[in-house]
């Protein structure tokens, strides 16, 4: 360890905290990155080890020999998310029964179930911006794209509708969720033994918002339980559904889990990818123009693009691959070593030790993209350019067996809603506009508005 590079100005019992943004700790490590490819810093005594060299991540990447630890933010929502898939412990058996049991509900079929619906709430999507558009109102871009990812993975998932388009203010479900988000970044800024002293007030409006998803979920389970299902969905599958093996099932209060699970990680990654990519297209109107060129050519004048026409959007799907090249919105991921190991040949790790994968900087590793990895070029992402770059270098949805489960869900939900989005609209930018990034875990531009003018649509 005492060969990693560490900040220069450590404090006794601090730690390295000079400079350091409570409110934006993700950003502020991505200032580390000249301390070079591995780095520490410590915070109050414990030492965390961040990687990001290319080199270094695919050797983490090795699942014989390191897998994904639930630490720090994933950690900290085990008191809402409990053993449900994305926060369950690797050696805890309801992550494989319940991953067996769903990973069919995103199988091909399964997505292209799904279509009908995410394009009919993709319509109540156009039809509020039609109405900004023709009062020159501006658009709220993450509250907007909230709302439609929310309903979007409500609607397909569990047969329930939020009624986001129909509220002028975020739906309970939301602010709750924003909230315990929110506290379990902060948890990270804290040392545990004055979490109660400082955090008290925090800790009990976190503890209200578990109550209260808790509580819209056992109303999502009830009125499943009433109008009896059978549609296949996520909520049957959590619900009705014996391991094919084993013939197990979910227990309620896995169910529970599993259903906060799915809603918070089902939506808000993706608004915050949909929210980063419009930014971009904004901001640079020729990708723009060449993506609607595309859509345009693909779609023709048909009303329904089918589930076939979005998978064809191949530059649109660039646009959003670079969009999460440089704003991962789930920005990081951890990985122990299974035994004792030596990353990449250097750094001895015991059984246990643990670094944090900082993605934006392994998008940014100039041995990899080049010397101008700012720069929004989706052409990055031509398959000629892809298959000349080495493994692993890309990494928004994770890696291994704990990778993205809703991987194909959000990338079809967000092409299909970017081409209906560029056929209908240009967007214009708020030329005083400075990207802002805000962090609750995830990332979202903060603030971020456009003004969309119709255009003469076919289709
Ligand atoms: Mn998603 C795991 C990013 C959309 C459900 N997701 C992960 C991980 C990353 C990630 C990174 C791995 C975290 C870790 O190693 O600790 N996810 C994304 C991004 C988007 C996204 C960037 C959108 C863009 N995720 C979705 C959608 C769903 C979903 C949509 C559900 C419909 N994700 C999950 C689940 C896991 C996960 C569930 C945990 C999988 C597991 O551990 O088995």
């Amino acid at each position: 360890l005492h060969r990693i590079p560490h900040p220069p100005y450590r404090l006794p019992l601090l730690g390295d905290v000079i400079g350091a943004s409570r409110r934006t700790p993700l950003q502020d490590s991505l200032k580390y990155a000249s301390l070079g490819p591995v780095f520490r810093r410590n915070a109050f005594g414990k030492e965390f080890v961040f990687v990001w060299g290319a080199r270094l991540v695919a050797d983490l990447a090795d699942e014989s020999r390191f897998a994904k630890h639930v630490g720090l933010g994933v950690a900290n929502l085990r008191p809402v998310a409990g053993d449900g898939l994305f926060t369950a412990y690797n050696h805890e058996p309801n992550w494989q029964l319940a991953h067996d049991v769903l990973a069919p509900g995103f199988s091909r079929e399964a997505m292209a179930g799904y279509h009908t619906m995410m394009l009919s709430v993709a319509e109540r999507l156009t039809d509020h911006w039609d109405r900004a558009a023709a009062a020159g109102r501006t658009v709220d871009v993450p509250g907007d794209m909230t709302k439609l990812t929310l309903e979007t993975i409500a609607r397909t998932g569990f047969g329930y509708d939020f009624g986001s388009f129909e509220r002028s203010r975020p739906h309970p479900f939301v602010t709750a969720m924003v909230g315990t988000l929110t506290y379990a970044q902060r948890l990270n800024t804290v040392p545990g033994p004055l979490v109660p002293l400082l955090l008290r007030r925090a800790g009990r409006r976190n503890a209200a918002d578990i109550e209260r998803l808790n509580h819209i979920v056992d109303e999502v389970v009830r009125a499943r339980r009433a109008d009896g299902g059978g549609s296949g969905d996520l909520l049957d599958r959590m619900l009705d559904t014996a391991h094919p093996e084993t013939g197990e099932r979910l227990s309620a209060e896995n169910v529970r889990r599993q259903v906060i699970t799915f809603l918070v990680a089902g939506h808000e990654t993706t608004s915050g990818a949909l929210s980063f990519a419009l930014h971009h297209l904004a901001r640079h109107p020729r990708v723009a123009a060449r993506a609607r060129a595309e859509v345009e050519r693909v779609w023709g004048d048909t009303a329904a693009p089918g589930y076939e026409q979005v998978a064809k959007l191949r530059y649109v799907r660039r646009v959003l691959d670079e969009t999460l090249r440089l704003w991962p919105t789930a920005p990081a991921f951890a990985r122990e070593a299974r035994e004792d190991t030596v990353l990449a040949g250097e750094h001895p790790m015991l059984r246990g030790a643990w670094a944090l994968v900082l993605t934006p900087l392994l998008h940014r590793d100039p041995e990899v993209w080049g010397p101008d990895t700012e720069r929004f070029d989706p052409d990055r992402f031509e398959a000629r350019a892809v298959r000349s770059r080495p493994p692993h270098v890309f990494k928004p949805f994770g890696t291994g067996a704990r990778a993205c489960i809703g991987r194909q869900f959000a990338l079809h939900e967000a092409t299909l809603v970017l081409g209906l989005l560029l056929r209908r609209y240009e967007f214009h930018a708020d030329p005083a506009y400075r990207l802002k990034v805000t962090e609750r875990l995830t990332l979202m531009p903060e603030g971020l508005r456009l003004r969309v003018e119709r255009r003469p649509v076919r289709g």
